[in-house]
């Protein structure tokens, strides 16, 4: 990590859903080679950022990604789509991919994996609670939806912005699982967020490796992301 001398720099590590059904041998959805991140992100969580977080996907089982949940032929996981309307506005609405039945909370599958260093985790965030909406970000669902409180039914916004916000967090540093999918959502909603955002390559896996992969770093850059090696070097691309 570098120092900016005379400049802000209170960074935050987010791992992103490091679960069991993200990995192989048994995971629903394993994305692969996804247990190998293990030494880069707990090498990272050695370092002395200011907030260490590890989120997890937890969905019911209801959840509107599982194709279980549709009916066939459309329910094809990997490749039907489904799609979610606004739960108050029909108008607003947006197609997303269905996946095999992951990380029910509970589950064994939506573990952390033990390969985590889990004792330099400061706080673990879940994700994904609301049947009605997709939510790869680790900060929002993409409606916005109200955020959770115990009398609300949504949980559709995680407590990671304010968790950031309170820290006074400056820049976030994200690895995890999957490159193109969660990791690649919460970077780039860090980077709207506000914050000098980071992507550990070495540090992260693809659902889609290759094509899933670049596609991901270039929406990632786009967004204002910058791709780092472990080393703290922006990877040339
Ligand atoms: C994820 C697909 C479905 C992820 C979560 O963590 O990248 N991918 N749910
Ligand atoms: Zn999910």
């Amino acid at each position: 990590m570098s120092s900016r001398v005379g400049e802000d720099f209170k960074p935050a590590l987010l791992v992103v859903d490091f679960q069991e059904d993200f990995c192989p041998p048994n995971g629903s959805l394993a994305v692969q080679n996804g247990r190998d991140i293990a030494p880069t992100v707990n090498a990272l969580l050695l370092l002395p950022f200011a907030l260490k977080i590890a989120t997890k996907d937890w969905h019911p089982r209801d959840h509107i990604s599982f194709a279980s949940n549709h009916p066939p032929p459309d329910n094809v996981p990997f490749v039907s789509n489904t799609t979610v309307v606004h739960p108050d506005d029909p108008s607003r609405n947006y197609m997303t991919l269905l996946w095999p039945d992951h990380c029910v909370q509970g589950t064994p599958g939506a573990e952390l994996v033990p390969e985590l260093d889990i004792s330099h985790v400061d706080t673990v965030v879940e994700k994904g609670q609301d049947a009605r909406v997709e939510m790869y970000s680790a900060f929002t669902d993409p409606f916005h939806l109200p955020p959770f409180t115990p009398e609300s039914t949504s949980v559709s916004t995680s407590g990671l912005p304010m968790m950031l916000h309170e820290k006074g967090i400056t820049d976030v540093f994200v690895v995890g699982l999957a490159q193109d999918f969660c990791v690649r959502a919460s970077a780039i909603d860090a980077a709207r967020f506000g914050y000098r955002t980071f992507v550990v390559r070495e540090g992260t896996r693809a659902v889609v490796p290759g094509t899933g992969w670049d596609k991901a770093e270039e929406e990632m850059v786009a967004a204002g992301v910058k791709i780092v090696g472990v080393e703290g070097r922006e990877v040339e691309r």
